[in-house]
């Protein structure tokens, strides 16, 4: 008896954000400490994300997670129970070889996350320590991110009333996590201002909780978020940067092909792709650009590495918090920074090698939540344990959205002097060591 044997698993079919089904799981142990977990769920994923595991059939439309759960209560119990759970690895290594695929589709990667987030909580519970510092190195400062927040959304997330996915406030003055998130609150709503005085619906909000306006144009939103933050009384460029997560994947038309559909059908190839994002570059204060091509557009990623260079270039698709995809991209020079999404890979020991191996390699790291996502608010302390310096959660509205900044606002708060705050220079951090 250890305390932190996990003694028993239980799960549960949960609702994400977008009202789909997703799994939750609770880890017991042996010490009477318990952690609980419901795992989040994107809608532009990635094709070499780890696999969920749907039911098909019409109920939930197909989206329910049945199996999953009961592989979570079924085989993976039965492989992890004694298992100490103040042993991530050991435990994940444990659920990866009980699911035996790559992807994890067989027991499904709902199914695993959820217990591999619910024994770090678990394991947390049963030292008697927060969550954040359960999952950091020995002796190592707890760091608040410097967080991106969602203002205006496009493509999956917004009817594809946009091509580009994400248009995002970057506070890059503030002096704290508190006064972040207080900026970018004001330009959310200087910018709803803005679109309201010209005549846009502002009363709907897109799956992040951002704005979703019918724009005519990718550029027009890129105006009208510079705008809002000047509508915020704020210095666009000095005060708030703007980042983009263009989404290219999922406007790919063929290979190296993109169509952007609200631009009336323009076709580009890769360069021409990569020129039009280095004019916006030359246009408004873009300080990251995130999966500016496809996926498996390595070629057309080395051109966006070179000519948009000077930026934080992010890959999302592109790595899938994939270590071996990772790796490509570092022995390759593509890219330098990686979002950090622990259900495209499965397990939390390998989402935490990949910030490990990126900041390594003088990536920077931002820690993601997905468009579909629950009031769960774990994110944030694996972001403060983990010291990923950046977050992306979506918008400062929708509580599935607030739960991560409040739970980042508490930390603040709690641990005062005993953390550092990443600040803008989380943007660069560790890039100058490989130049
Ligand atoms: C992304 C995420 C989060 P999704 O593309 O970065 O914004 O979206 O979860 O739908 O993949
Ligand atoms: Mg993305």
């Amino acid at each position: 008896m250890t305390g932190t044997a996990i003694a028993e698993l239980r799960a549960w079919e949960a609702l994400d954000s977008r009202g789909r089904p997703t799994v939750g799981a609770q880890v017991l142990l042996d010490g009477g400490a318990s952690g609980r977990a419901t795992v989040p769920s994107g809608a532009s994923t990635g094709r070499h994300e780890a696999r969920e595991l749907r039911d098909g059939g019409t109920r939930h439309g197909g989206y329910g997670v049945r199996n999953a759960v009961a592989n979570v209560t079924g085989e993976l119990a039965a492989a992890v129970r004694g298992l100490d759970a103040a042993n991530q690895a050991g435990v994940d290594a444990t659920l990866r070889a009980a699911d035996g695929t790559d992807d994890l589709g067989r027991l499904g990667a709902n199914a695993v996350l959820a217990v591999s987030v619910a024994t770090a909580v678990a394991a947390a519970a049963g030292q008697g320590v927060a969550t954040y510092a359960a999952v950091s190195e020995p002796g190592a400062r707890p760091l608040l991110p410097l967080p991106m927040v969602n203002i205006i959304s496009g493509g999956a997330h917004a009817g594809r009333s946009l091509d580009v996915q994400d248009f995002l406030a970057v506070p890059l003055a503030a002096g704290s996590f508190a006064e972040a998130i207080e900026c970018c609150s004001r330009v959310r709503a200087g910018t709803a201002e803005v679109l309201a005085d010209r005549g846009y619906a502002v009363a709907l909000v897109a799956d992040e909780g951002g704005l979703g306006p019918v724009l005519p144009d990718n550029r027009s939103a890129l105006d009208v978020l510079v705008a809002g933050i000047e509508r915020a009384g704020l210095q666009p460029g000095t005060e708030v940067g703007i980042a983009i997560d263009v989404a290219a994947t999922q406007f790919a038309t063929g290979e190296s092909e993109y169509t952007l559909a609200a631009e009336g059908g323009r076709v580009l190839d890769a360069a021409g792709l990569v020129g039009e994002l280095a004019s916006w570059c030359e246009s408004y204060p873009i300080v990251s650009i995130e999966d500016a091509l496809a996926e498996d557009d390595w070629a057309g990623w080395r051109r966006a590495t070179e000519v948009l260079a000077g930026r934080q270039l992010l890959g999302d698709d592109l790595f899938v918090t994939d270590p071996r995809r990772l790796e490509r991209g570092v022995d390759d020079g593509v890219a330098n920074a990686v979002l950090v999404k622990p259900n495209q890979i499965g397990t939390l020991t390998d989402a935490r090698d990949v910030v490990r191996r990126a900041q390594a390699a003088g990536y920077t790291t931002v820690l993601s939540a997905r468009s579909g996502e629950t009031e769960d608010d774990w994110l944030a302390d694996l972001a403060v344990g983990w010291r990923t310096g950046q977050i992306k959660v979506g918008s400062t509205t929708r509580s599935e959205r607030t739960a991560k900044w409040n739970r980042l606002l508490q930390l603040e708060s709690q641990l005062g002097g005993g953390a550092d705050y990443a600040g803008a220079a989380a943007l660069h951090a560790g890039r100058e060591a490989v130049r």
